[in-house]
């Protein structure tokens, strides 16, 4: 397995898929505050709320039966590591916006997971296709240490955003910055305007 560590020691069109200031690795290190929540399938529930015409709630056997798309999309987290051709499967965000109706006052999603940790992003960044609430990864259900059983992918902005251990999703009129985003990290995040920190 190779590690590659510099970009600029990539070829050039693996180097254009890696974001300034980002190395590319080939292990899947595991990032987040805490600890890993317990996962019992008789209490999960999946919710969405806020501004949406129909408020939703599924139970486990509901939300997991629900009809699946692949993505293979890069990964990229703001302590610099990349990890490209990610391949995830799951439910893509438009299966649940097609439940939920948001209203046209919903400006913001903010995801909601265990624990009380949550992420925002403005309601734009959920549109693209490859945007999904991830079940599996790389052929596999997802380990424990990586969100399992649910967590929400958004390829293009900084991992963060990409919530591990979802539970729900709040569409809101107001933005609410999460927990990365309230110690620290850019409200944003998109890894190809290096929009890191505080102010970047
Ligand atoms: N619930 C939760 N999700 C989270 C985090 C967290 O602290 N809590 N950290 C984020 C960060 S900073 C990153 S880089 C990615 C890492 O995902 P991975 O551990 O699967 O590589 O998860 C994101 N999702
Ligand atoms: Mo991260």
């Amino acid at each position: 397995m190779r590690l590659f560590n510099k970009r600029s020691e990539l070829p050039p069109e693996v180097q254009k898929r890696v974001p300034p200031g980002q190395y590319l690795t080939e292990k899947w290190p595991v990032l987040h505050y805490g600890p890993i929540p317990p996962f019992d399938a008789k209490r999960w529930d999946f919710r969405v709320w806020g501004e949406v015409a129909s408020e939703v709630r599924l139970a486990w056997e509901e939300f997991q039966r629900l009809d699946r798309t692949q993505v293979t999309a890069d990964m990229h987290c703001v302590t610099t590591w990349s990890k490209l051709d990610q391949k995830w499967e799951g439910i893509p965000l438009r299966r649940i916006v097609d439940l939920a109706k948001p209203r046209p006052s919903a400006r913001f999603v903010i995801a909601h997971c265990e624990y009380g940790f949550t992420a925002n992003v403005p309601i734009e960044a959920t549109r693209d296709d490859n945007v999904l609430i991830a079940l599996r990864a790389n052929g596999a259900p997802l380990t424990p240490e990586h969100g399992y059983p649910a967590r929400l992918v958004i390829p293009k902005l900084y991992a963060w955003k990409s919530a591990k251990w979802l539970r729900g999703l709040e569409f809101a009129a107001t933005d609410k910055p999460g927990f990365w985003e309230r110690n620290g990290y850019h409200n944003t995040g998109d890894p190809w305007k290096e929009e890191r920190y505080w102010g970047d």
